[in-house]
């Protein structure tokens, strides 16, 4: 997501900061590039309008363009016209402010991702909120539908309305209400039924329900990839029912990210939460200011670190640290380590968020990174024995045969392991004379060799 229209601004804005002066011109040439650039992702036209007006209002000003760097201060004044586009600094949490059980309601089109978001937030109440959460499908028109929450309720280990057959979604409704009630529930998430595009039957059934619970979230979920029509939907259901909050699904896909710069001021309704996989824990918080530094290139460190928090496990990622800080990094801990990018998912997510490596996952091409490839690495370790992995200089030709027969690889393979491993030393080691001051300074690109950072422009410009 996101990744067309933030190499074409990322190289917008290189090539102002490349200038030094700037005049009124320049400025407004970069913006003609900002505005087909918008475009292209899919952007609403009135959306692209109004961002490049406010942009060229505050940037072709005395003040910017006699600064010391002028590209850094019209890259600042984008940076902030996107924060805004996207809603404004800080995340919209949801709003549970309301008697108890408080009701959520879940609309959007069939396939949208409703029933795994109901899910997914189950999920994130229960373990981040310690909330009591019951979950209630009002999906009467598929069949399958409310077995389909049911199973998704145990695996997330929380209850699911009992099925009733024959019951209006507005019987349901109170019904899920009346058990959160008896039963001490915190929150009620109502999982609506779509429909394939959006008609007054559906429109007509969500307002019942509405009335019926009066929720304190109707959160609208629509599918990143749709582009231009999620917002369309959105702007439809707002009009018809109210929306309070819009759920983003597939965002790990590669929608160009229009959808999501249009939403709230085409709708009015602030991004709340993103989607971006299948899983149950693939659920983000919408930060504006960090979207819009990645759509810069400046990376997203503070979602990276979040994410990490989430899912590693510390104690080994500290033991690491410590290795590597000491040079003593070897290839136990490089299996260790591929365990633990593992479990943070997507690498190409991952990489997508650190500062500078938009460009290497660029010039590695669009697709999804090979993880098979650690698979092999961590087969190729498992047939070394505890001495090469210690001190992998002695892997010579024959045992290089033996480990490649051991693993079901080559002989090019386990070279190719070892000299990556070499690389990997090699990068920690300026590591540790850049110190984390001067990554955070210079970026990740920093680390790169030579020809595959991006060059100084690629890590993380500072803006403030
Ligand atoms: N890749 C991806 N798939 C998702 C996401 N959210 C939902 N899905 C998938 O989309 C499909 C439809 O989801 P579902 O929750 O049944 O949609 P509903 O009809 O709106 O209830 C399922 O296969 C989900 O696994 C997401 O954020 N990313
Ligand atoms: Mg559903």
């Amino acid at each position: 997501m996101f990744e067309a229209l933030s190499g074409r601004l990322s190289g917008v804005f290189d090539g102002l900061a490349k200038r030094g002066a700037l005049s009124e011109a320049d400025v407004l040439e970069a913006m003609r590039e900002v505005r087909l650039a918008m475009l292209d992702a899919d952007v609403a036209l009135p959306v692209v309008k109004d961002f490049v007006n406010k942009v060229k209002e505050r940037a072709v000003g005395a003040e910017v363009l006699d600064s010391i760097s002028p590209g850094q201060a019209v890259a600042k004044i984008v940076n902030d016209a996107l924060i805004d586009a996207l809603g404004g600094a800080g995340a919209v949490p949801l709003n549970l402010n309301a008697a108890a059980p408080v009701p959520v309601l879940m609309v959007g089109l069939q396939g949208s991702g409703k029933t795994t978001t109901s899910g997914k937030i189950a999920l994130r109440l229960k373990t981040r909120e310690r909330k009591k959460v019951l979950l209630a499908s009002l999906d009467t028109q598929r069949p399958a539908a409310q077995l389909q929450l049911a199973q998704l309720a145990e695996q997330v280990g929380v209850p699911s309305l009992p099925i009733v057959a024959g019951q209006t979604p507005v019987d349901i409704a109170h019904r899920a209400m009346d058990t959160g009630r008896r039963e001490g529930f915190d929150v009620v998430i109502l999982d609506t039924a779509g429909r394939l595009s959006i008609d007054e039957a559906l429109m007509e059934e969500v307002r019942q329900v509405r009335a019926a619970t009066q929720p304190a979230e109707t959160l609208l979920v629509v599918d990143a990839m749709t582009g231009q029509d999620a917002v369309n939907t959105a702007k439809a259901f707002d009009e018809a029912v109210g929306v309070t909050g819009v759920v983003m699904t597939r965002m790990d896909g590669d929608a160009r990210g229009g959808a999501a710069l249009s939403m709230k001021a085409i709708t009015g309704a602030p991004i709340k939460l993103t989607g971006s996989g299948e899983k149950l824990d693939a659920l983000e918080e919408f930060h504006p200011e960090r979207v819009a530094g990645r759509i810069l290139g400046l990376g997203d460190i503070a979602g990276l670190v979040e994410k990490a928090a989430d899912t590693l496990d510390h104690e080994e990622g500290e033991r690491l640290a410590k290795k590597m800080m000491a040079g003593k990094f070897d290839l136990d801990d490089y299996a260790s380590q591929i365990r633990q990018i593992n479990k943070l998912g997507s690498i190409s997510g991952i990489m997508g968020m650190l500062p500078g490596m938009g460009k290497l996952k660029e010039a590695m091409g669009d697709k999804e990174l090979d993880t098979s490839i650690l698979k092999k690495h961590q087969a190729i370790i498992s047939s070394m024995t505890k001495g090469e992995r210690k001190n992998p200089a002695i892997i010579k030709a024959s045992r290089k045969k033996r480990i490649a027969a051991g693993s079901g690889t080559t002989v090019q393979e386990v070279n190719k392991l070892l000299k990556q491993f070499d690389m990997m030393s090699d990068m920690m080691k300026r590591f540790n004379k850049l110190g984390v001051k001067g990554l955070m300074r210079q970026g990740m690109s920093a680390l790169m060799p030579k020809g595959m950072g991006g060059g100084p422009s690629g890590g993380g410009r500072p803006f403030r």
